[in-house]
Parts: structure tokens; sequence; C-alpha cells
């Protein structure tokens, strides 16, 4: 279940009922004060993943309070029980708790038909705590690189629904992405009929 220092894989962590909780959530957050987005890339590129923030709005390559690329809303808040949530996840793929710093957002994707995520690194937050990731729906194909380079070597393996992956230590700044999402594969008895969620927990180290 390490698939490299620090990168923790934990397939089917989440029970059913867990993951129908998150659904639903996710669908209200997605219809709350900063509506789900196709994030607009500083340079005019469109991502095909839809994104809704918690906490804090995240904009290539800030965190800001209010969403000034969508509506100039402020982001509904990062709730105590996904903060908890967040810890139980910690102690699972680790045995322990190594942040004692709270974590503070959630960005949480939306993949249906052909989208996906280009490899990159996470860079915008100023703390190297763990990234949490949850992952409930479609399975996808998630390729985990290396720290140096966009391309090989990297690690390809399949996220399915419940699973858990934390992302600390070394791994905390290498490149990844989703090149592909297998559709028709998700159990829509977590209430999504199609496509994949993805929740990711972050501390951004701003105040
Ligand atoms: C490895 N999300 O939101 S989750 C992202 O499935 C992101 O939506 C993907 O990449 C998704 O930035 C991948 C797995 C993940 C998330 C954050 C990481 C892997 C990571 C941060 C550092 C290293
Ligand atoms: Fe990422």
């Amino acid at each position: 279940r390490e698939i490299a220092p620090g990168a923790v894989h934990v397939p089917g962590w989440l029970s059913l009922d867990e993951q129908r909780h998150l659904v639903q959530e996710c669908r209200a957050w997605a219809t709350g004060p900063v509506p789900i987005r196709h994030t607009v890339l500083p340079r005019g590129g469109v991502m095909s993943v839809q994104t809704v923030c918690l906490g804090w709005h995240w904009q290539p390559y800030t965190y800001t309070r209010l969403a000034h690329d969508v509506n100039g809303e402020q982001v509904a808040d990062f709730p105590d029980w996904l903060g908890e949530l967040t810890h139980r996840a910690l102690t699972a793929a680790y045995g322990r708790t190594t942040h004692t710093d709270p974590y503070d957002t959630a960005l949480i994707n939306f993949y249906d038909g052909p989208a996906k995520m280009g490899m990159h690194q996470d860079k915008d937050e100023k703390s190297d705590a763990p990234v949490v990731s949850l992952s409930i729906g479609d399975t996808c194909l998630f390729r985990f690189g290396n720290t140096e380079t966009r391309g090989r070597p990297y690690t390809d393996l399949q996220l399915a629904s419940g699973d858990l992956f934390v992302f600390g230590g070394p791994s905390r700044y290498a490149y990844h992405g989703v090149p592909k999402v297998y559709p028709g594969t998700g159990d829509p008895a977590t209430g999504l009929a199609s496509g994949r969620l993805n929740l990711t927990m972050r501390v951004t180290g701003l105040r």
C-alpha cells in the first residue's frame, strides 16, 4: 500500500454510507455560494474537470477568500466533520497523525465525460502537510510520477470508489495526474449515477 515514500493507498477505506453522505454534501456545495466551475488557467486554457472549493478558493496559482473568478462570493466553510474525517484518514494511512496544523481547505473535483487532469505538482499551499485524497464513483487511471519531471518514471494505478490516498513526506511535491476515467464503473448506490468525484483535503498555511 506504500506506493512511494509517504504515498499510501488504502483501497476501499470509505464505507458505502460515508460515500453516500459525501456525495450528498458535494451536491450541496456544488450549488452553494460559489457554484462548481471549470477553472480557467492563467494562459486561457479551461480545465475539463469541474472544481468547487471549501474554506479557501483555489485559483492557479493562489488561494483567496473570495471567488474572484466566479461571482466574488465567499466559499462555503470547511466543516469540522471533514477535518475529523481527514485526521482519521491520516491515522489509517500512517498509523499516526504527522502534522498538527489544522486542515483548512478542500478541493472537490468532478470528472464527467472525457474529463481528465494533466501531470502537475501541487505547490500553491504554504505548508508541506500531506494531501489527503478520497475518490468516489467511476474508477480512474491515476499516474503518480516523480518530483523532477512530469515524465517518466511514473507508476500507474487505479483509484476506485471509496479509496483513500495520502501524499506526504517526499511524495508531497511529486508530479501526478488523471489520464483517464473508466465510465460506468461506479456503483450508483453512492448516489452518483455517473462520473467521478475526488476530494482533496489540504493545509493552506495561510491565514
Ligand atoms: C500527489 N487531483 O486536485 S488526487 C488535485 O483525482 C489533483 O482529482 C487528482 O491532483 C484527482 O490537485 C488527483 C491525488 C493527488 C492529489 C494531490 C496530490 C495526488 C497528489 C498532491 C501531491 C502529490
Ligand atoms: Fe494535484
